[in-house]
């Protein structure tokens, strides 16, 4: 495969088929005719450069055709170089960043546990997940260890691939750790075993099913480029080279390799006989199993009705039936606070939301939404609230496994400053259209004394990037919501729960904001325009001299200032509050003219990087914003020292109005 796509990694597919087989035939239950079945056993490929493996083995379970491998890595082809998430052929999700693909795992190991402790461990299963060096190094094993271990994730049986060389070293030279003690530290139970024994690996696994009480590691020691020979059959076997390079550029002989294998090189796309009799004799078990568990469930469904049409709808994706309106808010209510209001609805009327808060719980407010459940402890799964400790990008890869696995609805929240540790995992749950919901409250520089490190200034510019970034359907990757007020609040959190094809995030003040004053008395019916990302929230003729832009508590301000605009100056004036540009710009273009006429000068504000709103305004307009990092101070004083205040917007208008 690799050698016919002339790319590609078979050193640690080699060195891992041993396992992966084994664990295949023998222990993973699915669906051979569904690879979706939400009951299957998941399996989490961490590293992503291993898919030669995967593939391999998906071919052998029938999900893949003997064609699909010999397109490997090309255009279009089902065996992309990094597996991307199709669970219709037995791929769970996007491994590519090492490191990820484990935490994803865990996320659906703790859905597992959520969905069991709900309808019963008739449906539990396994979590097993493949990790390599790199997973094993990257900084995000230290979340992922501490909360399986701390939660107690039986279900989670890891393999790490331990086969010494990595992509440019050995890993000798990179690390001394004692992985086992490390993992043993946090709780897990750790074996270790001759990766490449089929017995040792039958026999660990069999011992961490047994063992339900913390999750497994085996360390598995492997052979990187197993059976890989030179040209004059001597060892070509533990080389650094054949992590990422086709046999044939490197200094083994691929022909005789392959011959070594027992294949026939001039002929290698093939199943012997006796494979293809022994994985159709395994399939046709598994599939027994699988209707054997198929009875279990239409038996519990039977028994139990109520609960039965509860998971369907889990599982569907679906919502109930929800009345955002009857939250009760405060007046001038930061919208941290609103949304805390929010979530305490939430809490009580959708039974599969699981909220995330990386030890911020009491301050990013999503204990609205814990006071009226609880947090997950040791072994205790009955709360629908995860306390992540301080790992912001641990907990969005969590939440992302959990919207993977499936039946859940997942909410993570930190500080906006903070969202740079989550980027990676963003980028990814785009990419694979996962509906994870993200809350950053402390959203500019009005976090005050907390000084520069807190006081987000471009992130909101980086997030708005994933809005310009299509996902495979072809629509924005990722919609960032930054609401002016609690009414636009409770607006973003009802398109938030609708958008289940792809992440949606919340961008929240910590400072109290104005309300939006609304001409016709009912604001939150207003606000509800936010759907089409930006809407007019004031203007006192409809043809206005200027639009003045804006979004969060921005809008409040150009709001100050637009009587005095049109007092003072004789100007007449709209307000447009832009809560996610991507979603405005989705709209048709008759709209967008109707919001932004072309020859109306426009001026923007915005408490990040002027570009965060320069994609909304022409040639005739400006975008007052920052342009440097924070400074500590009360935030009443940097509102006037950076400029933010409805005087200074009167000036800055007058200012630009000179130039048009
Ligand atoms: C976050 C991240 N950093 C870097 C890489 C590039 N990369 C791919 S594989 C690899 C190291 C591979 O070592 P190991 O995980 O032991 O795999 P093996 O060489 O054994 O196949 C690196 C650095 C990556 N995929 N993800
Ligand atoms: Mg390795």
């Amino acid at each position: 495969m690799v050698e016919k796509a002339a790319s590609g990694h078979p050193g640690g597919a080699m060195g891992g088929a041993d396992f992966i087989h084994i664990l295949y035939s023998e222990f993973l239950n699915f669906d051979p005719d569904d690879a979706a079945w939400p009951f299957r056993d998941r399996f989490f490929l961490d590293p992503g450069h291993m898919s030669a493996m995967l593939y391999s083995q998906l071919t052998l379970c029938g999900f893949l055709q003997m064609d699909d491998l010999k397109s490997f890595r090309q255009w279009h082809s089902a065996t992309a170089g990094h597996p991307e998430v199709n669970f219709k052929i037995g791929i769970e999700n996007t491994s590519g960043p090492l490191g990820l693909g484990h935490a994803f795992g865990a996320g659906a190991a703790i859905a597992e546990r959520f969905l069991a402790t709900r309808f019963g461990e008739w449906m539990q299963h396994h979590t097993y997940i493949y990790i390599s060096d790199g997973g094993i190094q990257e900084e995000i094993s230290q979340g992922v260890g501490r909360i399986a271990g701390y939660l107690g994730l039986g279900n989670i049986i890891m393999f790490y691939d331990a086969n010494d060389v990595q992509l440019s070293t050995k890993v000798g030279e990179v690390t001394s750790e004692d992985t086992k003690m490390k993992y043993e530290s946090w709780h897990w139970h750790v074996i270790e075993i001759d990766g490449n024994d089929e017995n040792q690996i039958r026999a660990a696994i069999k011992t961490c099913q047994a063992q339900t009480d913390k999750p497994s590691l085996i360390i598995g020691r492997t052979i990187m480029g197993k059976g890989a020979v030179k040209a004059d059959g001597s060892s070509h076997e533990g080389e650094v080279e054949t992590h990422g390079k086709p046999l044939g550029k490197s200094k083994a002989s691929y022909p005789e390799t392959i011959k070594n294998l027992g294949g026939d090189p001039e002929n290698p796309f093939v199943i012997f006989p006796e494979v293809a009799a022994y994985y159709a004799e395994i399939l046709n078990e598994k599939r027994k199993s699988v209707a054997a568990k198929r009875v279990l469930f239409s038996e519990w469904q039977t028994a139990h009705p109520e609960k039965a049409r509860l998971l369907d709808q889990y599982l569907s994706g679906e919502l109930p039936k929800l009345n955002l309106a009857s939250v009760q808010l405060a007046e001038n209510d930061a919208t941290r606070n609103a949304s805390s209001k929010v979530l305490g609805y939430l809490a009580e009327n959708v039974g599969n939301m699981i909220v995330s808060s990386a030890d911020l719980s009491n301050s990013d407010m999503t204990d609205g939404f814990l006071k009226k459940s609880k947090a997950f402890t040791h072994h205790d799964f009955s709360g629908a609230f995860l306390q992540a400790g301080v790992s912001e990008l641990t907990m969005a890869a969590l939440c992302t496994g959990m919207a993977l696995h499936g039946g859940v609805i997942p909410v993570c929240a930190t500080f906006f400053a903070f969202s740079d540790y989550m980027k990676p995992v963003l980028r990814v749950a785009a990419l694979m259209e996962q509906p994870v919901k993200f809350i950053w409250t402390h959203d500019a520089f009005r976090v005050g004394e907390d000084g520069p490190t807190h006081q987000p200034i471009e992130q909101e510019a980086q997030l708005r990037l994933l809005e310009k970034l299509k996902n495979h359907s072809g629509k924005a990757s990722f919609v960032a919501w930054r609401p002016a007020d609690s009414a636009e609040t409770v607006s973003a959190w009802e398109v938030m729960l609708n958008t289940t094809d792809r992440p949606s995030g919340i961008i929240l003040s910590r400072q109290n904001i104005k309300d939006i004053p609304d001409a016709n008395g009912n604001r939150l019916a207003t606000s509800s325009q936010l759907s089409k990302g930006a809407y007019t929230v004031y203007e006192t003729s409809d043809d206005a001299d200027i639009i003045l832009l804006a979004n969060g508590s921005e809008v409040a301000t150009l709001i100050e200032a637009a009587p005095v605009l049109e007092q003072k100056h004789k100007l007449r004036v709209r307000v447009v509050s832009v809560p996610s540009e991507g979603v405005f710009r989705a709209q048709d273009k008759h709209y967008q003219h109707s919001i932004l006429p072309k020859d109306v000068p426009v001026f923007g504000l915005t408490a990040g990087l002027p570009v965060t709103l320069e994609g909304l305004i022409r040639d005739n307009g400006c975008v007052f914003g920052l342009s440097h990092f924070g400074y500590s101070a009360p935030y009443p004083v940097l509102d006037v020292k950076f400029g933010f205040t409805a005087e200074n917007v009167v000036n800055q208008v007058i200012e630009l109005l000179k130039t048009v």
